[in-house]
């Protein structure tokens, strides 16, 4: 059944993909377990476009799939927690707008009890540095969908640690292309593959169950 989630979503079949959604989430599957099949049918259409059997167009008519699909999970991606365990700051890195992981990240960390400041998209280092000083973040996220802006996170993080801001928080990097490596090279603490994984990693830094 997911498979045919997988397989509508990378072959831009709208009608196909809602049925599926819907028919998943009748049957109590878990709304990130959905997002993870559709991120798998992302992977593909990127793959595609890689491929040059899918241009430009069919990547502008990917994102607005999964932003339909992402907005018929809205409710049960909030199942809100009504704790605040810290704070949380967000955005994808200058030269890129790619905002759907990001906002993803952003829903689910805020649906287990972060108060999230979400900077958007293309954000200049000078905004990261703005928003770490007014809100005090015990965790900063950096989105990243393109391998030429990750010289954009990395100078961003060394101007974190030049001004000093370094020490009371953790940096997070997430996005398509990254991994391990990519986190080693930019200087980010951690890699996180899922906004799960972000969830887990910030639980476990503040000491929370
Ligand atoms: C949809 C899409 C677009 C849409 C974006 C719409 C939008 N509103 O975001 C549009 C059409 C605008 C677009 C534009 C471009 N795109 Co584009 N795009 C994609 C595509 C197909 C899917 C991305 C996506 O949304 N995935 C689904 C989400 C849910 O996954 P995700 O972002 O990875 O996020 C998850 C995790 O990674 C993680 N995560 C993400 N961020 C973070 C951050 C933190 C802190 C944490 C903890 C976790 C985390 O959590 C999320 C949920 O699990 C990818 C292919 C791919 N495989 O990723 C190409 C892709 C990223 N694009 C690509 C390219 C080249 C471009 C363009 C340059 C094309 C062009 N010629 O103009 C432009 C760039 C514009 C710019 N300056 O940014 C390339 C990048 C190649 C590279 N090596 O850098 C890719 C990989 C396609 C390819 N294979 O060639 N794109």
């Amino acid at each position: 059944m997911s498979q045919n989630l997988v397989n509508a979503m990378a072959d831009l079949e709208e009608t196909a993909l809602v049925k599926e959604v819907k028919a998943l989430q009748a049957q109590g599957t878990p709304a990130l377990e959905i997002i993870q099949k559709l991120q798998e049918g992302m992977n593909i259409v990127g793959k595609r476009y890689e491929e040059k059997e899918y241009y430009l167009s069919e990547l502008i008519m990917s994102a607005e799939i999964f932003k339909e699909a992402a907005t018929l999970l809205g409710g049960d991606l909030s199942a809100a927690d009504s704790h605040s365990h810290g704070t949380f700051v967000m955005g994808t890195i200058y030269g890129d707008i790619h905002d759907i992981g990001k906002n993803i990240v952003t829903t689910v960390m805020s649906c287990n009890g972060f108060k999230v400041i979400d900077l958007g998209v293309d954000v200049a280092t000078a905004d990261y540095l703005k928003a770490i000083q007014e809100h005090k973040p015990q965790v900063v996220g950096i989105s990243c969908l393109l391998t030429t802006a990750f010289d954009g996170m990395k100078e961003c993080i060394s101007a974190i640690e030049a001004a000093g801001l370094r020490k009371d928080l953790k940096i997070l990097i997430g996005g398509g292309p990254c991994d391990q490596t990519t986190a080693d090279y930019v200087g980010a603490d951690a890699y996180c593959k899922t906004a799960q994984d972000a969830v887990e990693y910030s639980k476990k830094l503040l000491g929370i169950q």
